[in-house]
């Protein structure tokens, strides 16, 4: 049983398949004046604290807090190290069928170590929700490790190493049956140069071109990003260390007819006297329409050969599928669940019909 998720406007496990349920708000929003003014009580000794991320002290603050308590593998192997850039909020529009709904991204929930299983996680949420209601914000997305009520999908990770000795080191990756080390770094071999004539860069005078080829892509999924140019540019334009993103050029008529993009995310390696750090690129969003998927693709994993990350991650959503198996990606374990707070689906979606990808 959930004690806290029970009381919450989300999708109840008892109500799956009750197609009576309509689809849309769970609760309706209320007047900005009736809601709860006052921050929810914390145990004594504890205060409420609004981070200033634009403050240095206070964002290495946050940053060493989830560099130190933030979400681990399941043998403890490893654990998420998001680089500061990460670590600012902005609000979201998603569509959900033929709705574009102001949601907020709930990111980033952390309670330090030292203070787990205390039902300190309750008081968060409820103040988070709080603090969005009174920015006039009704619904939310958000992903967990952990089943909640009610995953609208469960995503699976795909990865496809890059480094594949070094993943065999840290025990990220184990060597294959009746394979040798010298087999398997052959068998993840990728070019050194790039195949796609006309694969290069985003640059900020593309951001008409991707928004235009992405809104077009995100159209036909049952829930996805709605993103505008401004969107674009904050989450899509290249940043060191944080966001890549290619497109192509027909080198002819100079349209741009493809995209892809990956954010980098690594993860400490816990307890290896060799290496401590894992450096991850997580497939964001990717867009084909001339060059096929998989070439598209193929670029991208050379492109982040070359700037040395370890692994590509991806998840099963959108189109990625088609490009998994044939890449050299391997099913990982432990499994994705993506939710909406206060939005009702009829039913739940499959992975494919989802065209949002959560930092
Ligand atoms: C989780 N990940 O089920 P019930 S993901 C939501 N998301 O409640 P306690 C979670 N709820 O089942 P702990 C959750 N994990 O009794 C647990 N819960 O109803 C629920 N880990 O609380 C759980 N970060 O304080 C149970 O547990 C209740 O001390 C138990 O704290 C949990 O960012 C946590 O994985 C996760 O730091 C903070 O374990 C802690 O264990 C931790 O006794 C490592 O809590 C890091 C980690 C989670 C990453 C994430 C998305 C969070 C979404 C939160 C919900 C947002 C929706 C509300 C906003 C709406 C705005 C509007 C409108
Ligand atoms: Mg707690």
């Amino acid at each position: 049983t959930h004690k806290f998720w029970e009381t919450q406007p989300v999708g109840q496990f008892k109500d799956i398949g009750d197609t009576s349920l309509p689809e849309g708000p769970i609760e309706p929003a209320t007047p900005l004046s009736e809601v709860k003014q006052d921050p929810y009580n914390l145990p004594s000794v504890y205060e409420w604290t609004t981070c200033d991320m634009a403050s240095d002290d206070i964002c290495s603050e946050v940053y060493n807090l989830l560099r130190s308590n933030y979400v681990e593998d399941d043998e403890n192997m490893f654990r998420f190290n998001y680089s500061k850039e990460f670590l600012s909020g902005v609000p979201a529009r998603i569509r959900v069928r033929d709705e574009v709904v102001k949601m907020a991204e709930i990111n980033f929930l952390c309670v330090h170590k030292k203070l787990r299983s205390k039902r300190l996680a309750p008081v968060m949420i409820k103040e988070v929700t709080r603090r969005v209601h009174l920015e006039n914000i009704w619904q939310a997305a958000y992903t967990a490790g952990v089943v909640l009520p009610t995953p609208i999908t469960t995503c699976q990770y795909w990865h496809r190493s890059l480094n594949p000795k070094k993943l065999i080191d840290v025990g990220f990756s184990r060597l294959g049956a009746r394979m040798t080390m010298s087999r398997t770094i052959k068998l993840y071999k990728l070019p050194e140069a790039l195949v796609t004539p006309g694969f290069r860069k985003m640059e900020l005078l593309d951001v008409p071109a991707v928004t235009r080829l992405l809104r077009n892509y995100l159209s036909q999924f049952g829930v996805a990003t709605d993103f505008d140019e401004n969107d674009v540019e904050h989450w899509l334009l290249p940043r060191e260390d944080v966001v890549d993103s290619y497109l192509v050029e027909s080198p002819e008529t100079h349209d741009v007819t493809d995209f892809c993009s990956f954010y980098t995310l690594p993860s400490t390696i816990l307890g290896n006297p060799n290496y401590t750090t894992l450096k991850a690129a997580y497939s964001y969003y990717n867009v084909a329409t001339q060059t096929s998927f998989l070439q598209l693709m193929n670029d991208a994993l050379i492109v982040s050969k070359q700037k040395g990350f370890d692994v590509f991650n991806a998840l099963d959503v959108m189109h990625n599928e088609s490009f998994l198996k044939e890449l050299k990606f391997g099913p990982g374990d432990g499994q994705l669940h993506y939710y909406l707070y206060n939005y009702r689906l009829r039913s739940a979606l499959k992975p494919s019909e989802l065209g949002l990808v959560l930092l």
